[in-house]
């Protein structure tokens, strides 16, 4: 049953065709593109292996039929000539198509010694951000890793979401991220976000824009934060046009009013709060006035925010990646959560709440109400000393441990899904590390901007042939639902499935040689995954045999059989048995719209802290002392220089969906975006060339003048520019666009995280 709150087909974006009904299927699948998680309606021809027509699913629990643009291409995706269908080995500098045993043979050839004579360190791996949404890669990326045994891991959470993982991890012990409660909030204070774009981040939310009107339509308040009139800004009821890169001195103005004006009333979660005394020394700086200028909104509307907060019967704030990849991206992202729980807001109905999704969190997981908690920099990057977090090292750092001699260079490197030299800051720094590499292997459907550089390419399938579940975009949903989607199409004779392409090159490092039989690593992690769900005395399975377990869930192998633990022994879970109405892989196969597991549930804490005095830490101490370094930042002048943000369209997806052009065509979507006075300024015109410049680069594209800009700032969109020699992305290569992070500064980062600041770049414009 579709969920009451929602709207039907709020939005029709179909495929048209003209159908035989007689002669097609259907089949319903999550679409996995983007982390909004719509359901989607594959209508297949006769033939059983081609999509005639995409429609949203309105029968999904969730996203009850809407879907945008790109959740119309995953047949286009399929059929893609340049998707390639086996192994890429590049000889004499060229690639040709190679069978999957000389892949892996080539691979076993070169990389044991490599690392035999280097040691484990020498291999780094970057993981990209569609692993987020392929079951293969989020179960088995820690295999991996831990097979090539190397301490030089990174991913794309560093030009991403790091500073939030980490302030959530400092607050609750772990990363329960609270989202806001959409569907019920009466006030949403949005950060840095875009969601008629973007479908959301770190709130998962089909229809996210439907939801935010929905909160106008009851007479609630949408109030966006943003240097850009985004489309999201344009919907609201009020835009705060910020200067880049001051989230954190705007935030920390509206908690310290609200503590001033008396109006912060904690007390729904106080007595689970430690370090709230603190919180008027830390933030006393921070009053309206003093941050009106450095922020660029008067102080008086600053104020009004606060006192808005504090009066709407339910309120929620919400940030997302223009908080994130900014110099104070830490603070900024703390500070969401301490003006939430300041407002009274935190865990409770219509605020931020926490999602409990089917396959268990850490914070569902262990004794309720106290864990080890989270700690970081327990090792540093070779070259910067840069402090690890969650295991790995901010992207940042991979070109100079590629560039610097010395013991623990960086001389292979093996991406999975990820195209750095595009997203990544100082692209072209990165891109001539790259081609440096002794060896490089990429798990990737695509020659691209860093694909090319690989001396092998072991392409997943597509898709349409892998099974679907969203592991971790469910932790953060607005609603609680769980939905598995099997394969629609089989695999060709030719194809690996992407768990057997992981395990395979995971065999190598393990020195089991390039043919090794996956099965068993597959037994293993499975018997693995068992092993610690039976140990744990507050699980479903506590005490039970894990050999008992195993022979239950025969004959199921793979990335499904590990799906099937998790839901069994999770929070909604069967226990094997032990409680039979649970969720079972089993049952959601039987429900391909998806199970409703209800709204989310306030009074969450304290039960899912995880940090070691059982509070919520609210002003933890590597968070203090940041406060200093936001504190000084106050003496700027901000009037310095032009800074570069981003921006998303519906459209496009990061660096990887412009080969499609049923989504490229139109007008050209990498412009510069600049106010009319900056333009006038500088001599440049709507319509011509203008170049941009930054410390470490240059870039030229098209010049669009709009207001809807703030004067100062000007915005390029990222993921453009594939037309680099060796890439093999025909229609990606004739787009006219330019990657922006050839202009991004790899120097510029969130100092406690290491995150990267993407947005605030100081650069200079001029016409031609
Ligand atoms: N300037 C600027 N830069 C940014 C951002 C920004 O806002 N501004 N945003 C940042 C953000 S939020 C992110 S998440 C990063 C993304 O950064 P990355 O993850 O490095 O890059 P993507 O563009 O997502 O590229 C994904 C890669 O995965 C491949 N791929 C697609 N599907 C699959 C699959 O199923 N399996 C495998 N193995 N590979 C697949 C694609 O071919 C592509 O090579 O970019 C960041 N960079
Ligand atoms: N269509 C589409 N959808 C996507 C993606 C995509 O590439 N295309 N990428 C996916 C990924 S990987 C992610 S992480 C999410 C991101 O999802 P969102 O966080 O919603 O990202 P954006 O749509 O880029 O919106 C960010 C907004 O922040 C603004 N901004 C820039 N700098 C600042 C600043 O300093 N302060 C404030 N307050 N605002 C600022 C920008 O103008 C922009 O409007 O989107 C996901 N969904
Ligand atoms: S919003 Fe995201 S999940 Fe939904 S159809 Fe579009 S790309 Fe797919
Ligand atoms: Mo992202």
């Amino acid at each position: 049953m579709p969920v009451p709150f929602l709207r039907h087909a709020c939005q029709n974006w179909s495929v048209p065709a003209k159908l035989d009904n007689a002669n097609t299927e259907t089949a319903f699948r999550t679409c996995p593109l983007c982390e909004a998680g719509c359901g989607l309606e594959l209508t297949l021809d006769a033939s059983r292996s081609k999509v005639v027509r995409t429609r949203g699913d309105q029968e999904d629990v969730f996203s009850a039929g809407f879907l945008c643009p790109k959740g119309t291409t995953l047949g286009h995706l399929h059929e893609d000539p340049d998707w390639l269908r086996g192994p890429m080995l590049k000889v004499d500098g060229e690639f040709r198509e190679a069978t999957w045993d000389e892949a892996f043979g080539y691979i076993n050839d070169r990389m044991p010694p490599l690392v035999e004579s280097n040691g484990p360190d020498c291999v780094a791996v970057y993981m990209g951000n569609p692993s987020a949404h392929s079951l293969a890669p989020m179960f088995l990326n820690r295999t991996l890793l831990k097979a090539v045994g190397t301490k030089n891991r990174f991913s794309a959470s560093t030009v991403d979401q790091r500073p939030k993982e980490i302030s959530a991890a400092l607050m609750f012990g772990s990363v329960a991220v609270p989202v806001p409660d959409l569907n019920r909030t009466d006030y949403i204070l949005m950060l840095g976000a875009n969601p008629y774009a973007s479908n959301g981040s770190l709130c998962t939310a089909p229809d996210f824009p439907g939801r935010l009107e929905r909160i106008q339509e009851r007479g609630g308040k949408v109030v966006v934060v943003d240097p850009r009139l985004s489309e999201t800004a344009k919907k609201a009821d009020q835009h705060l046009a910020i200067r880049p890169g001051t989230d954190a001195h705007l935030l920390a103005a509206i908690a310290s009013t609200l503590l001033a004006e008396g109006l912060a009333d904690p007390s729904n979660v106080a007595d689970h709060c430690a370090g709230l005394e603190e919180l008027p020394a830390l933030l006393g700086p921070f009053t309206a006035q003093s941050v009106a200028k450095v922020v660029g909104i008067p102080a008086e509307l600053i104020r009004q925010v606060a006192r808005d907060l504090a009066a709407a019967p339910t309120a929620c704030v919400y940030g997302r990646i223009g908080t994130c990849t900014q110099e104070f991206g830490t603070l900024a992202s703390w500070l969401v959560d301490v003006v939430n729980i300041l407002s009274g807001n935190l865990d409770k109905e219509g605020g931020a709440m926490f999602a409990k999704g089917a396959t268990g969190q850490p914070s569902t997981k262990g004794k309720p109400g106290s864990g080890r908690g989270f700690t970081m920099g327990r090792a540093n990057s070779r070259v910067s000393g840069l402090p690890e977090a969650f295991g790995e090292f901010p992207v940042t750092a991979l070109p100079e441990e590629i560039e610097a001699q010395g013991e623990g260079q960086v001389r292979a490197l093996i991406t999975v899904a990820g195209n750095p030299v595009s997203s990544n800051p100082n692209s072209l720094r990165l891109d001539a590390a790259l081609a440096s590499l002794d060896f490089m292997v990429s798990i990737d459907p695509y020659i691209n901007e860093t694909t090319r550089h690989a001396d092998v390419i072991l392409p997943p399938p597509s898709p349409l042939q892998k099974s679907h579940y969203d592991l971790a975009l469910l932790n953060f949903a607005v609603h609680n639902v769980a939905n598995y989607s099997p394969p629609v199409l089989g695999l060709e004779p030719d194809q690996l499935s992407e768990g057997t392409i992981m395990l395979r090159l995971a065999s190598i490092f393990l020195g089991a040689g390039p043919d090794s039989d996956t099965a068993a690593t597959d037994d293993a992690i499975a018997a693995m995954m068992l092993g610690s769900a039976v140990q744990n005395p507050t699980a479903n399975v506590a005490g039970r045999d894990v050999e008992e377990l195993l022979e239950l869930l025969r004959p199921s192998t793979g990335v499904e059989r590990l799906l099937d633990i998790l839901l069994r022994t999770g929070p909604y879970g069967d226990g094997f048995g032990s409680n039979p109405e649970g969720l079972s892989l089993a049952v959601l196969e039987a429900n391909p719209h998806g199970v409703d597991l209800g709204p989310l549930l306030p009074g969450r804490i304290p039960d899912l802290l995880r940090t070691p005095s059982g509070k919520i830490e609210i002003a933890p101490e590597l968070i203090a002392k940041d406060v200093e370094r936001l504190a000084k930042s106050l003496a700027r002048d901000p009037e310095e220089s032009l800074v570069l943000i981003g921006r998303r369209h519906i459209r496009s997806n990061n660096s990887w969906m412009h080969n499609l052009r049923v989504l490229t065509k139109g007008r050209n979507r990498c412009t510069l975006q600049i106010h009319p006075t900056d333009a006038k300024h500088a001599g440049l015109t709507d319509g011509k060339m203008a170049t941009v410049t930054s410390r470490v680069g240059s870039v030229s594209l098209d010049v669009e003048v709009t207001e809807g800009i703030r004067p100062g700032v000007v915005s390029i969109p990222h993921g453009f520019g594939q037309n680099m020699e060796g890439v093999r992305l025909r229609i990606a290569s004739d787009y006219k666009g330019v990657n922006t992070n050839v202009l991004t500064d790899e120097y510029l980062r969130d100092e406690l995280s290491g995150n990267i600041a993407l947005n605030g770049v100081p650069v200079s414009v001029s016409a031609g």
